[in-house]
């Protein structure tokens, strides 16, 4: 016989009622310093679609995940804690100004076996490791690695769920460059796929519009800010506009692949703001005036909200 007692739905209206209560009437969590925390979800890098269950070949997004990187050391000067949800082996923050291959390059053995950073590169691994160090001491920081589609998605789902209920002071930056086709679990090969019968035919499946359901579903209070990639930029603005619209986010930041270091344009129901790299400097980025922008939208939204 089934138990009413065991975990599962909740049966009983009242109760329902009365956590729903007790969660609406609780002060909102703060951070040490007693301001209220404000949590950005930051996906970064591109997606996998593997093409056997026992992967060798797979179908890959491009993204160097420089943008997402950028933008959540950003996101924390700001104030804000950063969930980084990105794809293993691109781009972390604190990392930006490292050579390629850090481990091998900034750091020598000394002749009494211990291990220094060696110049020119002392500055910026020190400078890398403090800020690192201190954002995730501080709990500002948590990094989560995925590689296919799968992941990436199921990971954003439970993220979106659990934060989903702290309401407008949750942003999501979908910087991540995700698969639009997939091929599903159940229909596909277990083993390498076997060149000797000719070239391959592949069917791919349409990805769900998961982001009509972050929006609508998992955390409808949050604050959703979409990224549209094109090649061609005649096009790109009507499919930013399109997205917008198709999925009710709050901006979809478009932008072109050649050009996406130097600018970007933020559009929402009411504008499209040109965002430039400062080019006063070769350090500047784009991400340091995008998230400026995105954060004093995102604090408008929040007292729209209340
Ligand atoms: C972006 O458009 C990002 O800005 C980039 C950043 C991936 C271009 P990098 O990582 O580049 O700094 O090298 N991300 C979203 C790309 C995407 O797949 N968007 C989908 C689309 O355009 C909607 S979710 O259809």
């Amino acid at each position: 016989m089934a138990s009413t007692n065991g975990p599962g739905a909740l049966q009983d209206s009242a109760l329902k009622e009365e956590i729903q209560s007790f969660f609406d009437s609780a002060p909102p969590l703060r951070n040490k310093n007693g301001r209220a925390t404000s949590i950005v979800c930051v996906t970064s890098g591109g997606t996998t679609v593997p093409l056997e269950q026992r992967c060798v070949r797979y179908i890959d997004n491009f993204s160097s995940g420089h943008r997402g990187a950028a933008s959540t050391e950003y996101f924390i000067k700001a104030g804000y804690a950063v969930i980084f949800l990105y794809r293993r082996g691109t781009c972390q923050p604190y990392c930006g100004s490292l050579p390629d291959d850090p481990f091998l390059e900034c750091f020598e053995f000394t002749d009494d076996a211990h291990i220094r950073a060696r110049e020119p590169h002392s500055e910026a691994v020190k400078r890398a490791i403090g800020d690192h160090r201190v954002a995730v001491e501080k709990g500002l920081l948590l990094k989560l690695p995925f590689t296919t589609i799968f992941e990436y998605l199921q990971m954003l789902q439970m993220i979106a769920t659990s934060v989903g209920s702290l309401g407008p002071r949750v942003m999501f930056y979908l910087a991540a460059a995700v698969s639009d086709f997939y091929v599903p679990w159940k229909s596909m090969a277990e083993h390498k796929i076997q060149s000797g019968s000719g070239p391959l035919d592949m069917r791919l499946a349409q990805v769900p519009k998961m982001l009509a359901a972050l929006r609508k579903e998992w955390a409808p209070s949050a604050f959703c800010i979409s990224f549209k990639l094109e090649t061609d930029t005649e096009i790109l603005l009507e499919k930013a506009d399109m997205a917008l619209k198709m999925y009710g986010m709050h901006a979809v930041v478009a932008n072109e692949l050649l050009t996406r270091k130097e600018e970007v344009v933020v559009v929402t129901s009411d504008e499209k703001v040109r965002v430039n790299r400062d080019k006063a400097d070769p350090s500047n980025d784009v991400e340091d005036p995008l998230v400026k922008l995105l954060v004093d939208k995102h604090r408008a939204h929040i007292a729209d909200s209340s």
